[in-house]
């Protein structure tokens, strides 16, 4: 298949360029609690030397985020949550080349964030949680996350009820995608993403994945966050770090399906993943038809 090419302006008068070859997003989370890295990057500076290493180790872009979307996770405050990236981000931007996102549903924690460098807003509950977030992101002019769920994240597995996940996460996508439009975030600004592990259970996340093609019909670049997660447990795993490999497996079906952007906890390894995908892409472009068998050789 061949990938659609876009090109988002940012803010700060840089711009992202998608669907060449696939973008990694390296995964800061500054929080105690994120089921797959909690508590490794809470001190401000440990969370910045991890941010550079990612950058050095190949990451396109950096996301970080203050509030754990772990199911049943606590909400924070707007103040809570800033207290957290703030340091992060103004330790950051300056010394990284690559664009930098907020990991917030939170309109006040995206402006503060925007204010201190930030150029991109990804936001998983796709302007669910906050009516106020679209105005902030059409502002200033940043480029907008949209990722797919349903319910908050103590309900979510209640909602994963679909009967054709792709198609149901596709029509409420484009919803999401009208919201932003309504609220001025030009379409041009949106990268939409199909959630997985998000009110999806394990099947249903695989199917997601399996069928991230058929997302192409929103005409806008996709990001797919498979990294660590549940639905790629494996029965011998001893927690969340096991599951590098299986990313690796998941990292690799999102690009052959059309993904733009993979977010990831190890940046070193999905960056030589990516570029193996993305040659597999390549080659896989469609070619002039193979000539058929002459008849004599069929007799
Ligand atoms: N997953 C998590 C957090 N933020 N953002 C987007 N756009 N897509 C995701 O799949 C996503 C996200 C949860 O994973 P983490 O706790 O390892 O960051």
């Amino acid at each position: 298949m061949t990938r659609a090419r876009y090109t988002i302006p940012l803010p700060d008068g840089g711009r992202l360029e998608l669907g060449q070859r696939t973008l990694v997003m390296g995964i800061v989370n500054v929080t105690p609690d994120s089921f797959s890295d909690g508590g490794e990057c809470l001190d401000p500076e440990h969370a910045v030397a991890r941010a550079l290493a990612m950058e050095a180790e190949g990451a396109d872009l950096l996301d970080i985020g203050g509030e754990s979307t772990r199911p049943g996770a606590a909400a924070l405050s707007a103040g809570e949550e800033l207290a957290r990236v703030l340091p992060v981000l103004d330790r950051l931007v300056g010394r990284v080349r690559v664009p930098v996102s907020i990991d917030t549903y939170k309109a006040d924690v995206a402006r503060a964030a925007l204010d201190h460098g930030a150029t991109i807003v990804n936001d998983v509950s796709g302007l669910r949680y906050d009516p106020a977030l679209a105005a902030v992101v059409a502002e200033y002019g940043a480029a907008l996350v949209l990722m797919h769920t349903r319910g908050r994240s103590r309900d979510m597995y209640r909602a994963a009820v679909y009967r054709d996940v792709v198609a149901e996460v596709a029509e409420e996508l484009a919803g999401r995608i009208d919201d932003a439009v309504a609220a001025g975030v030009p379409r041009e600004a949106v990268v939409v993403d199909p959630g997985l592990g998000f009110a999806k259970r394990a099947d249903q996340s695989y199917a997601a994945l399996a069928g991230l093609g058929r997302l192409a019909v929103l005409r806008r670049p996709l990001l797919v966050g498979p990294s660590r997660k549940s639905f790629l447990a494996g029965s011998r795993d001893r927690g969340a770090q096991d599951r590098e490999w299986a990313t690796a497996a998941a990292v690799t079906a999102a690009v052959l399906a059309g993904a733009h952007i993979v977010r990831v906890h190890r940046p070193r390894e999905m960056a030589r993943v990516v570029e193996v995908a993305d040659r597999l892409l390549d080659a896989a472009a469609p070619g002039p038809p193979v000539a058929p068998a002459a008849a004599g050789d069929r007799v």
